[in-house]
């Protein structure tokens, strides 16, 4: 009889449809990331088929509030007040500079808004200040978003009773690699936000960064960590890291373009329900890598010509992108 060799294309069993959230373990994801790249994503593209048969892309804008002059020591981030990456800090913006901004976006086709801030831990009048916010943006009609840091309980009551929506608060990358990107906090404290961002009804917002020289098995257990989160993050945003020069990461060799397709893929796969968002660092990616995101189960992108400090690509190209892969844009008319 003769041997038959089967190329990794051919797939004898159908993908399965959908595979139930959490908990995963590192050596499971890990399994997954590592099959043939192009099973991989196959497998993603059904899952995502199944869960969000329309297809939709969901265009989030991001607004930094308050820019720079942050006390943490993130490695990767130019708002940190440990480099010099010649951001300059400020104060929070003015409601209504806030709201033309959000206004701005609606206009441009964005259905979720999201502030950023450079804090650690905001004070309750910055809460204060920030809930008012959330309530303007809301009432245009925006699905409201907002990443400010350590988030104590009532300070998540707060926003929640504003109108928040969504709280993004990233967990970055594996546990066991934290510690090499981050000094002033640790892993358990973003935790403890997420859990306290959930008590108060807000929904999750929460992914984190490839390229900060993580391995692959340390992908494989970020992914395990948010897709074991009870109940898994409504979005997850993927970054590509952003090397901004003064960081100590600015020199970091960049990763494979297709690392980040098996990261969108392994996100989708275990946490089907969520909107994976392809976050910073698309500009590198060019538009065939993302086609192959889209395919993969990513579907929301960050929308607007910067992301809080550094650029984005512009929605002109962006239109024109999803347009040329007849990808719908979410809550569009037509
Ligand atoms: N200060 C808040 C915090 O850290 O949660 C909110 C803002 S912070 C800039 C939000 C997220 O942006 C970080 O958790 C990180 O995942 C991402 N980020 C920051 N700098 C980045 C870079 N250079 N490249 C890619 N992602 C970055
Ligand atoms: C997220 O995961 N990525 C966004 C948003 N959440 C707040 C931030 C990306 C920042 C990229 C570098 C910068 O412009 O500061
Ligand atoms: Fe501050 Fe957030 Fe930047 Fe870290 S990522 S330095 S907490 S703004």
């Amino acid at each position: 009889m003769n041997a038959v060799t089967t190329h990794p294309l051919t797939l004898h069993k159908p993908a399965p449809r959908a595979l139930p959230s959490g908990p995963w373990t590192r050596q499971a994801v890990l399994a997954l990331m590592a099959q043939p790249f192009m099973q991989l994503v196959q497998q993603a593209h059904a899952v995502h088929r199944a869960q969000f048969p329309q297809g939709d892309i969901e265009l989030a804008s991001l607004l930094s509030v308050k820019t720079g002059g942050c006390p943490e020591d993130c490695s990767y981030c130019p708002q940190s007040v440990h480099y010099d990456t010649g951001v300059d800090a400020s104060k929070l913006m003015a409601p209504d500079a806030v709201l033309a901004a959000a206004r701005a976006a609606q206009a441009a086709g964005a259905t979720r808004f999201c502030m950023g801030a450079a804090w650690r831990s905001p004070t309750d009048r910055d809460i204060a200040k920030v809930a008012e916010l959330v309530a303007g943006v809301r009432a245009l009609g925006l699905q409201t978003c907002a990443t400010l840091g350590m988030l104590a309980p009532a300070q998540a009551r707060t926003l929640a009773e504003a109108g928040l929506d969504y709280y993004n608060h990233n967990l970055d990358s594996a546990p066991d690699f934290y510690p090499q990107i981050v000094g002033t906090r640790v892993y358990d404290e973003r935790l403890a936000t997420l859990q306290n961002v959930r008590d108060a009804g807000v929904k999750v917002c929460c992914g984190g960064i490839i390229g900060m020289g993580e391995t692959r098995e340390q992908r494989a257990g970020l992914i395990a960590e948010l897709a074991s989160l009870q109940p898994a993050p409504e979005s997850v945003p993927v970054n590509n890291l952003v090397r901004v020069p003064g960081t100590p990461l600015a020199d970091s060799p960049p990763v494979d373009p297709f690392e980040m397709v098996r990261m969108v893929a392994v996100a989708r796969i275990t946490m089907p329900r969520a909107r994976v968002r392809l976050s910073a660092g698309r500009r590198e990616l060019g538009d065939g890598i993302q086609a192959l995101c889209f395919m993969s189960g990513a579907n929301s992108i960050f929308y607007g010509d910067k992301l809080l400090v550094t650029g984005n690509p512009d929605v002109d190209a962006d239109r024109a992108l999803l347009q040329r892969l007849d990808l719908p844009v979410t809550g569009a008319s037509t």
